[in-house]
């Protein structure tokens, strides 16, 4: 293919103190090759660009300039929201996150890679606001001028949901109905792409597996309102146009996952009764079934969405599905204990099977009201279209999961 030279960066920055920056910069470009100039103080990294170069994103405005990405994340404090915003860091991107006010620190995920907006080399500004409060999201989206935004921002707690229907309708739904308001009212509709975080709690009872083309029958409030948000993300990218993406995700988990969804509570009570800090975990119903994938392999997906020429709505899965149980045990093994399932239905316990000790009870308050079942994924469009691919298997997650959690004990307690 056809090649011509662009010189990206100009620094006096030793260049490992970006390798990401330089990589994400990299991968965007798919140069063929590349190399550092050195002329006095100044450096230079130059490329080898194909011709046809690229997804549109980078697509140069002059033979050596790029043009600036800066993304928009609500919901920047989340698991996904962390991981996404560090993704993009890492491809070059400026990155804005919207965190709410909290009368504790909630920014745990991002600490991390924070640096002080006074620090010339920042690239990652936080902002407070609230999907509830259309006026802050109207100005935040005009000061930060994105070129994209992901909208991650949710009550994303299913049974809470129940507790909390109209909050969580409030949020998830209209939240998402104010963001894209604030685009069209500022005028920005042509000039940025949006992802709206779906879910597959929308199909619900559809019977697996489920693509883009099953039908919904959502069993929550929170799906319903997710619902909401993914018809309204499509009705602005018929009625105005916008590049305006839902990314359909099944469950993705990892280390940061919140304490109270079911694979993070299992993997932290997996390292603490191991550490003889508890003695037992109690769950609802064992029996749903779930494709579990990383989070980390999602994020990567999200962003793909956005760098079609084209909006669309994508499944992002693995294509298994495992059950509560089979979570548990594998987490349980991971540490050295058998499981042996004893009883029935609400009666039904998991026993050391060396020790005999009861170490996994059901509790029916963690029932549903209504429960989905089953989901599997079919992420054939995702593959196809976006040559996404998940990598990390269930074991490897739930390995990946369980030792954190042990870590992260073992750092307390030398604390
Ligand atoms: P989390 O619950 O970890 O994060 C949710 C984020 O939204 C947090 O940053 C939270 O802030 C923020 N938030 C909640 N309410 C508001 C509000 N009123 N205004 C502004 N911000 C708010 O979710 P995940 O990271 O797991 O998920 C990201 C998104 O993807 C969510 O929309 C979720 O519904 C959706 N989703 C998730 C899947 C998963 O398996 N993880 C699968 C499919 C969809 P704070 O930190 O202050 O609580
Ligand atoms: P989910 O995740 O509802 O699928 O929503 P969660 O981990 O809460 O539940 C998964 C399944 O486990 C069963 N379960 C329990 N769940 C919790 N939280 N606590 C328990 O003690 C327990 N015992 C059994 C549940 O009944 C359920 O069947 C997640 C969220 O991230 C959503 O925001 C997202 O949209 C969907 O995944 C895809």
């Amino acid at each position: 293919m056809p090649a011509h030279e662009k010189c990206l960066l100009t620094t006096i920055r030793p260049a490992q103190q970006f390798p990401n920056q330089v990589r994400g910069l990299l991968d965007r470009i798919a140069p063929t090759a590349y190399d550092w100039r050195t002329t006095g103080p100044i450096r230079m990294l130059c490329a080898q660009v194909p011709d046809s170069n690229t997804d549109g994103r980078f697509s140069g405005r002059g033979d050596d300039s790029v043009a600036k990405q800066v993304a928009l994340i609500t919901g920047v404090t989340g698991q996904d929201g962390a991981l996404l915003a560090e993704f993009l860091l890492g491809k070059g991107y400026e990155v804005h996150g919207i965190k709410r006010r909290s009368s504790t620190f909630n920014t745990g995920r991002i600490d991390h890679f924070y640096v002080d907006p006074h620090e010339a080399s920042a690239r990652f500004f936080l902002h407070h606001g609230d999907m509830t409060d259309s006026t802050n999201l109207i100005r935040i989206v005009q000061e930060t001028q994105p070129t994209e935004i992901y909208n991650l921002a949710a009550q994303s707690h299913v049974q809470v949901s129940f507790e909390t229907p109209e909050h969580t309708a409030n949020v998830d739904a209209l939240g998402t109905l104010r963001l894209l308001e604030a685009i069209r009212i500022l005028g920005m509709t042509d000039r940025v792409r949006f992802y709206q975080a779906s879910s597959s709690e929308m199909f619900g009872s559809a019977p697996p597996p489920q693509s883009e083309q099953t039908p919904f029958q959502p069993r929550s409030p929170y799906a319903a309102a997710k619902l909401y948000a993914y018809w309204s993300t499509i009705n602005y990218r018929e009625a105005y146009g916008m590049h305006a993406s839902n990314g359909i995700l099944f469950n993705h988990e990892g280390p940061t996952r919140g304490e109270t969804f079911v694979t993070r509570k299992i993997t932290r009570a997996v390292a603490a009764i191991e550490a003889g800090l508890q003695d037992r975990l109690y769950l609802g119903n064992l029996n749903a079934r779930r494709d579990w994938g990383s989070a980390r392999d999602y994020v990567e997906g999200m962003w793909l969405m956005l760098a079609q020429d084209e909006p669309g709505d994508y499944v992002l899965a693995t294509g298994e599905t495992h059950s509560v149980r089979e979570f548990v045990e594998l987490a349980f093994e991971q540490v050295g204990v058998t499981l042996r399932w004893t009883g029935t239905e609400r009666d039904e316990h998991g026993i050391d099977a060396s020790s005999g000790a009861l170490l996994v009870e059901v509790d029916p308050h963690y029932f549903r009201p209504t429960e989905v079942d089953d989901l599997v994924g079919d992420a054939g469009k995702a593959h196809e279209i976006l040559g996404w691919r998940h990598r990390t298997t269930f074991r490897e997650l739930v390995e990946e999961m369980v030792a954190a959690d042990r870590e992260l004990l073992h750092k307390r307690s030398r604390m």
